[in-house]
């Protein structure tokens, strides 16, 4: 009998409970602890089943670390065949999330009740694959196909009052989801309504041409590059054959979107994104860190920074003392904070009392020793080294030394800011990237002083405000920085200078799964703030030229980007759309010949091999000189942080996929035609010589 599932008799009922932590994962042992209490349900007492989960959800659904093997028997479909096919009601009943194999588990039930806190989804397209224990065809018998098609390409949960609407769940319940459930079991006997087997209804709805254009339409923009979601359209249609048929259809395309490429790099973006959280870089004498509570936050700086990280504080629910010494700049930030709310709720993002609650949990205050009695500091002050050390320093004295002391600079050693205390070891970097109450990635900077518990500190800040936490060592630019200013970005100011234009380096970047080209990011944030930013960042180590010129001349003739309506491109009439600026190549073609750059016709395939090969090159010294502690972490910066593309799994699972020895010779081609700074990384040379991975020294690395 499996531990995992468990059987007892409530009058009729034989109530089978998933116990399976911390997800209640369909595993392999919770399917064969299912199959086995079903046939409990043969003893003649038992008039009806009743499946509940313990915990906080119902299921994630299957469990995704199984997917790299073959899946041990009884399948999923053995274990829904059984349900479905039960001679007594099967009645599911949910609480929390039922994701994935748990809804398709809950299909086959012939009942399902939902606790109004449930939320219903199948998001196996964030993983790359299809739903593969019936969903594409138990769901369309249950909601229709078109809504089915929509529900599967959104991947997104839908709440207990929306699935009773669409006819996915038969009862919603309120309090004691299993006292409800009983009841309802009792009133499906009461009334003799039987089993109700889904496999015997039929999709009431067809799905043409338009249907599925219409369908993935909305997707196209997160699903560009992508190739499941054909998949998905192709097993919804096969739900208007007869069930087993459709069924078989299914388990062939499941198949087959496991295998593919896009969901091994999905898969390893979803348990890198976990890994990611847990401390591998602390100090070799340090224990696993304690974390502190978190009820209350200090920031020090209400400009744009500090005022959106003020807002991801208020937006996860914790009270905040948002500090300026300048009373214009709190009213520009409470200006920023209200019309930014404002426009969530006018997109239907929130509604009102939301927005008023979270703009009054932060609290405003010109007296920096107010932020004394918070739980955590974070100082987000102009980048000046010398403006950073005296907010630290005066922090440091008011701050009782348990208290986590954080800056957000982007380009500052955070070892020399936190000189400035007589506690280095609350001192850690905080990253946050714009705009901040929205963007995914928390990049965690820790010195060598840092201790375990600051960075768990750190780790639970960035679970709290739903953001991926990864911890970068001290050092230029950190992870994501260091490898766009020295890999990727410096590449495609390259190209431009050997004959490319911004527009077709952005294309074929775009092209290739960027959400958007470095020029027309450049544009969009600003070439002044990226000059700022590097000259900063030359106090800590310089770089030859040509790095970034065209760039840092922009920047002087005050060409600023969007924000000035030209940068590399025309912006007309404050509009967001590029258009080629032909005085900007001119400039480029003069940039180049002062440096005596012959240019030539480059093609898409060159500009991204070179932006790609060259980020991948930088990424693999970043982790030799152990800035990154994990080749996952890094993908994980770039896919959260950087707008890599989430299918090909980051830029150093990406030559995973490629082999090594290819991208190896393809660097060593270009150190041999460009130069020095195309030096491989000797962890490439190393791992390629190997035919080793970068996967693989990761695992060699954890187990060390
Ligand atoms: N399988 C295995 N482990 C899982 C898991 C799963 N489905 N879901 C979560 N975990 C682990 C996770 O790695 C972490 O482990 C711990 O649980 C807590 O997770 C047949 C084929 C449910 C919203 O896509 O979206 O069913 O790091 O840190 O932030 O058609 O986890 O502690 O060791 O993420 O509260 C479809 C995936 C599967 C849902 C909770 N299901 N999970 O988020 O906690 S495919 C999904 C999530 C499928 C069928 C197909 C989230 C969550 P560790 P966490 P959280």
């Amino acid at each position: 009998m499996s531990s995992s599932v468990t059987f007892d008799v409530v009058g009729p009922v034989g109530l089978i409970s998933i116990n399976n932590p911390p997800v209640n994962a369909i595993s392999h042992e919770v399917r064969r602890g299912l199959v086995d209490v079903i046939a409990r349900g043969k003893d003649s007492n038992i008039k009806a089943l009743l499946i509940m989960s313990s915990g906080e959800m119902f299921s994630a659904g299957a469990d995704i670390a199984e997917f790299d093997h073959p899946l041990g028997e009884p399948s999923f479909q053995e274990v829904e065949s059984r349900i479905e096919s039960c001679a007594l009601p099967v009645v599911a009943a949910i609480h929390g999330l039922a994701l994935g194999g748990g809804l398709e588990l809950a299909m086959a039930c012939h009942y399902r009740v939902a606790h109004t806190n449930a939320r219903l989804g199948l998001p196996e397209i964030t993983l790359g694959i299809i739903p593969g224990a019936g969903g594409t065809q138990r769901l369309p018998r249950l909601i229709g196909a078109r809504a089915a098609v929509d529900m599967i390409l959104s991947g997104t949960p839908i709440s207990a009052t929306d699935a009773k609407a669409k006819g996915l769940v038969d009862e919603i319940a309120e309090g004691d989801l299993r006292d409800a459930a009983l009841k309802f079991c009792e009133r499906v006997l009461r009334e003799g309504l039987g089993p109700g087997p889904t496999c015997n209804r039929t999709v009431s709805d067809n799905l043409d041409e338009s249907d599925i254009s219409a369908a993935l339409a909305p997707h196209a923009r997160a699903l560009k590059g992508r190739t499941t979601q054909n998949l998905v359209v192709e097993a919804i249609k096969a739900s208007k054959l007869p069930f087993s048929q459709g069924l078989a259809v299914e388990a062939a395309l499941a198949r087959q979107s496991l295998a593919s490429r896009e969901s091994q790099a999905l898969r390893h973006v979803f348990f890198a994104e976990r890994e990611s959280g847990k401390l591998s870089g602390a100090p070799a004498n340090s224990t696993q860190g304690q974390p502190a509570v978190i009820r209350r936050v200090g920031i020090v700086g209400a400009g744009t920074m500090g005022s959106g990280i003020a807002m991801a504080f208020a937006n996860a629910g914790l009270e905040v003392l948002l500090n300026d010494y300048d009373p214009a700049a709190l009213a520009r930030s409470r200006e920023f904070l209200s019309s930014t709310y404002a426009s969530s709720v006018k997109r239907g993002r929130i509604p009102q009392e939301v927005a008023n609650e979270r703009m009054q949990r932060i609290h405003s205050t010109g007296a920096l020793d107010e932020v004394a009695n918070c739980d955590l500091v974070i100082e987000a002050v102009f980048e000046d080294m010398e403006l950073k050390k005296e907010v630290l320093s005066k922090l440091d004295f008011s701050l009782p030394p348990e208290r986590l002391l954080a800056t957000n600079t982007s380009t500052l050693s955070v070892t020399e800011i936190a000189r400035a205390t007589a506690h280095p070891e609350r001192v850690l970097g905080m990253h946050f990237f714009v705009p901040a109450h929205a963007s995914k990635l928390l990049e965690i900077v820790r010195t060598d002083h840092t201790s375990a518990e600051s960075l768990s500190t750190a780790f639970r800040v960035a679970k709290l405000l739903k953001k991926v936490g990864v911890v970068a060592r001290d050092a230029f630019g950190f992870i994501g920085n260091r490898m766009m200013l020295d890999g990727y970005w410096r590449e495609a100011e390259q190209l431009l200078l050997e004959g490319a234009t911004p527009a077709q380096v952005d294309a074929a970047l775009e092209d290739f799964g960027f959400a958007m080209g470095p020029q027309r990011v450049s544009d969009l944030g600003g070439n002044d703030v990226g000059t700022k930013a590097r000259a900063q960042l030359f106090k800590r180590e310089s770089r030859p030229d040509p790095y970034f010129v065209i760039a840092d001349r922009l920047t002087e003739m005050g060409w600023l980007g969007q924000k000035t309506g030209r940068g590399f491109y025309l912006y007309e009439n404050g509009s967001r759309e590029a258009v080629s600026d032909p005085e900007v190549i001119s400039l480029i073609e003069k940039l180049a010949s002062e440096r005596g750059i012959r240019r030539r016709e480059i093609n898409d395939k060159e500009i991204v091999e070179r932006c790609i090969l060259s980020l991948i090159n930088v990424g693999a010294m970043v982790l030799e000189e152990k800035i990154a502690a994990r080749a996952a972490d890094i993908d994980v910066v770039w896919t959260s942080g950087y707008g890599f593309p989430r299918h090909l799994g980051g830029p150093m699972f990406y030559p995973d996929t490629l082999g090594l020895p290819h991208a190896l010779q393809r660097i060593r081609d270009y150190h041999e035609k460009l130069g020095h700074y195309w030096r491989p990384a000797a962890l490439i040379e190393r791992l390629a010589a190997e035919n080793s991975s970068f996967e693989e020294w990761d695992r060699r690395s954890a187990a060390r």
